[in-house]
């Protein structure tokens, strides 16, 4: 893929609680550091999302008396699966992780901030409905494609992904710059849903 200054790069929760030594670490999360560091460099336009959870909030399996972490639940917009406790607003495990080029992102978007409903996707709640703005501020923005990378890949990117696609954008995956919690085969479930949905993934940019 050739970049365009209508692209948007979305980096997805670079952040130290998915990175080796966090809450809820991805194996090898911290190896996309340098690999989304330099496709930053090359957009005009860099997001970040951060995900940002209160105490307590619902998608923890400690708010949940007697489930697993990684068992799912039932919640009144579907099922949940249940984490260690993350990403608590204001921790170190929220923050990005140190080596993380922030300084050109045009913005940050925070989510998970409700209590009573997680959010994986960049653009909208897990019932699918609540947004979260970004599509209102790239939709003013004028971008017309979005390529994202960062974690994890079958569970906040590919939400994001498919939602960006959904809503009509040009939707690029880059699967260098990801990394996958890989949860009873959701990486392989991920990348086929991904791409029957029209998401590209391209292993680099060029
Ligand atoms: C994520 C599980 C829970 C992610 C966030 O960033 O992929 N996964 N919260
Ligand atoms: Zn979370």
């Amino acid at each position: 893929m050739k970049i365009a200054p209508d692209d948007l790069f979305l980096i997805i929760d670079v952040q130290n609680d998915f990175c080796p030594g966090g809450a809820l670490a991805v194996a090898d999360g911290d190896a996309v550091v340098p690999v989304v560091n330099r496709l930053a460099e090359r957009f005009d336009h860099v997001v970040l999302t951060q995900d940002w959870h209160p105490a307590g909030h619902s998608s923890f399996a400690t708010s949940h008396p007697g489930a697993a972490p990684f068992s799912e639940i039932a919640m009144p917009y579907g099922p949940q699966t249940l984490w260690p406790d993350h990403c608590i607003q204001g921790t170190a495990g929220a923050a990005f992780h140190p080596d993380l080029a922030t300084e050109r992102a045009e913005l940050v978007i925070r989510k998970g901030f409700r209590t009573a409903i997680d959010s994986y996707s960049a653009f909208f709640e897990n019932d699918r409905k609540t947004p979260t703005g970004l599509a209102g501020y790239l939709r003013e923005r004028g971008f017309r494609r979005v390529v994202m990378a960062g974690l994890a890949t079958d569970y906040c990117v590919q939400y994001s992904a498919l939602d960006a696609r959904r809503l009509g954008f040009e939707t690029i995956v880059v699967l260098s710059g990801c990394r996958a919690i890989d949860l009873g085969g959701s990486l392989a479930a991920a990348t086929t849903t991904m791409r029957e949905a029209g998401v590209e993934l391209v292993k680099d940019t060029v």
